[in-house]
């Protein structure tokens, strides 16, 4: 019994060690995003012309505020804790940061596109970029703006490093997958509103693949383990195995947040009901339903009319999908760990990356 509580009490002490840690190193990371933009505006081909080069400080400014920062963060983590000691100095730290803000921005650019696709209207507690009267369908050249910015910063900061070929093909390969993702659950939502028998785990998986693992899980750690020079294929696919779970993960919980969470913590209002999205919990209430409440499903889901959503939202409750959700997190937690575990010993990958990765995001409610 009492080693029961020493060992709880040590475990906590370690969690809240790992906090502050992970806290100090958020406010190290937001500190450099001046610089950065600076740097951008003054050094990279965006000088030649001053006047569009401040607008897209402006852009990146909005766009780049508040949020969890998980991908940057999780790309300086990866390359700290994947790097050897010797080679860590104040500089690679801080080029690990720089291409943490890349991933940022790749971000940034994703949920401009995004929130005119998913007809959102909130997004960190401010309106999303499109919706502000100002900008309007301005905001899709913003967003390539965006894009582009990723690259200039890469190519000053990373361009003479022998991985630099291999770092561009990540941001490439990540482009391609969320944009397939993207592709998948924007038609999957825009379909045939009878018909639901594609809305399945297995489909459901795959949305969740392609639009959010790869840039938010694969695309970082595989960063980290290029910046320490570490281009082994087997550890790589390792690393990506891992990172799909996680993702996967990490997209279920938004899933949930999009209908479960609060407006002034998630900073967003959510939009997949009345958009008709394959979520993680529309899957699960299909599984569930008796006749009457498919009915029910068939009628009022991706229907704009607030009694329609609120009657999905009742029958959430009815299907106590809260609890099954909570459940599930824990589930694909410990299978998580489980894997990570099993990492043979001989690739570099540390499973103590993956687990403080978990940690991160475990019971989130942003
Ligand atoms: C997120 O899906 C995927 C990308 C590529 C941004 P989502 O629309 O559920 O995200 P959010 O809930 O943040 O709008
Ligand atoms: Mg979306
Ligand atoms: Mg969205
Ligand atoms: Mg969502």
């Amino acid at each position: 019994m009492i080693r029961g509580i020493q060992k709880q009490n040590i475990l906590r002490m370690a969690t809240n060690a790992s906090i502050s840690e992970l806290q100090r190193e958020k406010e190290t990371f937001q500190d450099l995003l001046p610089n950065v933009i600076e740097t951008l505006v003054k050094e990279t081909r965006f000088r030649n012309m001053p006047e569009v080069a401040n607008w897209t400080k402006e852009v990146l400014e909005y766009n780049l505020q508040g949020g969890k920062k998980t991908r940057g963060l999780t790309t300086t983590l990866a390359y700290e804790t994947l790097e050897s000691p010797e080679n860590i100095t104040e500089e690679s730290l801080k080029v690990s940061r720089v291409v943490g803000w890349c991933v940022e921005m790749l971000h940034a650019y994703f949920l401009v596109l995004d929130d005119i696709m998913d007809s959102s209207t909130k997004r960190r507690g401010v309106p999303c970029w499109y919706h502000l009267p100002n900008i309007g369908l301005g905001a899709i050249n913003d967003s390539i703006l965006i894009h582009s910015a990723i690259h200039e910063i890469l190519k000053l900061y990373c361009g003479n490093m022998p991985q630099y070929r291999h770092i561009v093909d990540l941001f490439n390969e990540a482009l391609l997958y969320t944009s397939m993702g993207q592709h998948l659950d924007f038609t999957m939502a825009h379909r045939n509103k009878n018909d639901y028998s594609l809305f399945t785990l297995e489909r459901y998986s795959s949305i969740v693949k392609y639009k959010t693992a790869y840039y938010t899980y694969k695309l970082p750690v595989c960063l980290g383990l290029l910046l320490a020079n570490k281009l082994d294929k087997e550890t790589h696919r390792k690393a990506e195995e891992i990172c799909l779970e996680i993702g996967h993960l990490f997209q279920m919980q938004d899933d949930f947040i999009d209908n479960f969470g609060i407006e002034k913590v998630t900073g967003k209002v959510g939009t997949d009901i009345q958009e008709g999205k394959c979520s993680w919990l529309a899957v699960q209430a299909l599984q569930r339903c008796n006749p009457n409440q498919k009915k029910v499903f068939v009628v009022c889901y991706g229907s704009p009319e607030p009694a329609h959503i609120d009657r999905i939202r009742r029958l959430y409750e009815e299907l106590d999908l809260r609890s099954i959700y909570h459940e599930e997190e824990r589930k694909l937690y410990n299978s998580v760990v489980e894997h990570v575990r099993k990492l043979p010993k001989e690739t570099s990958m540390s499973p103590d990356l993956f687990l403080k990765l978990l940690d991160m995001i475990y019971d989130r409610k942003n």
